[in-house]
């Protein structure tokens, strides 16, 4: 089924390395019975890193880890050994990816672009062997400093995908139709409503060798809110975009009112995309004689732009590109920073991260965290 294909969030338990503790070795050897302390330094455990691929367009690679574990450092050694550091795991991810704690639904980090990396849980620092604490009057310490303890959490992925502009219309407005038809894309079209279930991307060539990403999203009812039709879970994905376009069909029976409910609805969802470059687009216009367009016209409120489209006959379709480009292009409509709000995490949520905890306590027993009390020394 397609619609298994686009995943858009994922739920991971990660953990970095725990630090290698320091080595508590007094040197001996034949001929030396009191050689004095030569522990070395513990490594550091590895990090849990984030990275932006243009390669990955869904969460789908993900969709099946559920622990992801970097590695412990390894134990400082004689003769002032450093102890081996964890090897780091990094985590692809879409551009566009955003991270949620799954605890408490909070903002954690934003990847936007190609190769941008973030820590998202260090790993420990390695403690100190016990040749850093020679001193004059104790020559002999014998002890040293454990490693950091690992950060454990679980961590929400959801992806809110890069378009410049994304298309917002009632089921069986022409969206899609209108993206196959203007990008190489190829949705599924169909006379019923919500052919589309997932999110399409479509890359509209302009002229000159430009080009902008449009986003075709399910289509959106009234009551959308309260979960009607397939909800407004896809809402996330126009709200990194530059504008909108909203899209009516001309034999809808009250334009405006279709309008209005449309924009209620994204109101409700977020106050912030009320706040987005607007663009309206009569649908499926080779229905109309010029007699009933300019009627239509009439009705249309004066202070948004407006674009009569056929995606059939190709009618308005460049004077609609040209005016995309105009608009994503001004500055005033770029999203500068998105404001992510924290998520909401419903008591399944929690319930079913319980248990995946309650799984990883049972396969690692020796991560027992309570022998570190943070940083501290650890007398023989
Ligand atoms: N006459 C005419 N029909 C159109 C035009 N554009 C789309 N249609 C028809 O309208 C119907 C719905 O088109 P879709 O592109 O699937 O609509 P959609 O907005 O993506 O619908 P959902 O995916 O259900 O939200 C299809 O039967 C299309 O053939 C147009 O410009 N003119
Ligand atoms: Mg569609």
């Amino acid at each position: 089924m397609a619609s298994s294909n686009f995943v858009d969030y994922v739920k991971i338990y990660c953990r970095s390395g725990k630090g290698g503790p320091g080595s508590k070795h007094l040197y001996r050897d034949k001929l030396t019975q009191k050689g004095g302390p030569d522990g070395g330094d513990g490594g550091r455990g590895g990090h849990i890193i984030l990275r932006g691929s243009k390669n990955h367009w869904t969460l789908i690679h993900l969709k099946y880890a559920r622990n992801i574990h970097a590695e412990d450092g390894e134990g400082g050694a004689r003769s002032r050994s450093f102890g081996k550091e964890g090897a780091d795991k990094i985590i692809e991810v879409p551009c566009g990816t955003v991270v949620y704690d799954a605890e408490t639904g909070e903002y954690l980090c934003d990847i936007t672009e190609d190769g941008q990396e973030v820590i998202l849980f260090a790993g420990g620092r390695g403690g100190q062997g016990n040749w850093h604490f020679r001193t004059a009057t104790n020559q002999t310490p014998r002890f040293s400093q454990p490693g950091e303890p690992s950060i454990e959490k679980t961590i929400i992925l959801q992806l809110k995908v890069l378009a410049d502009v994304g298309l917002v219309g009632f089921p069986n407005a022409g969206k899609s139709t209108l993206l196959s038809v203007i990008s190489a894309a190829k949705p599924e079209i169909a006379d019923y409503p919500f052919t589309t279930l997932v999110p399409n991307l479509g890359i509209v060539a302009y002229r000159d060798n430009k080009s902008f990403v449009m986003a075709d999203i399910p289509g959106i009812i009234e009551g959308a809110a309260e979960g009607r039709g397939l909800g407004l879970r896809f809402l996330r994905h126009i709200e990194r975009n530059s504008i909108l376009l909203f899209m009516i069909p001309a034999d809808s029976d009250d334009i405006i009112k279709e309008f209005d409910i449309l924009l209620n609805e994204l109101k409700q969802y977020n106050p912030e995309l009320v706040d987005k470059q607007r663009i309206l687009a009569i649908t499926k216009c080779d229905l109309l004689d010029s007699e009933l367009m300019e009627e239509i016209k009439k009705l249309i409120p004066k202070d948004i732009k407006t674009v009569f489209i056929s995606s059939l006959s190709g009618l308005g379709l460049t004077e609609l590109k040209d005016l995309i480009w105009t608009e994503i292009n001004k500055e005033s409509n770029m999203v500068v920073e998105l404001k992510h709000r924290p998520i909401k995490v419903t008591y399944h949520d929690v319930e079913e991260e319980d248990e995946e905890l309650e799984d990883n306590e049972d396969e690692d027993e020796d991560d027992d965290l309570s022998k570190y009390k943070g940083i501290g020394w650890d007398e023989l």
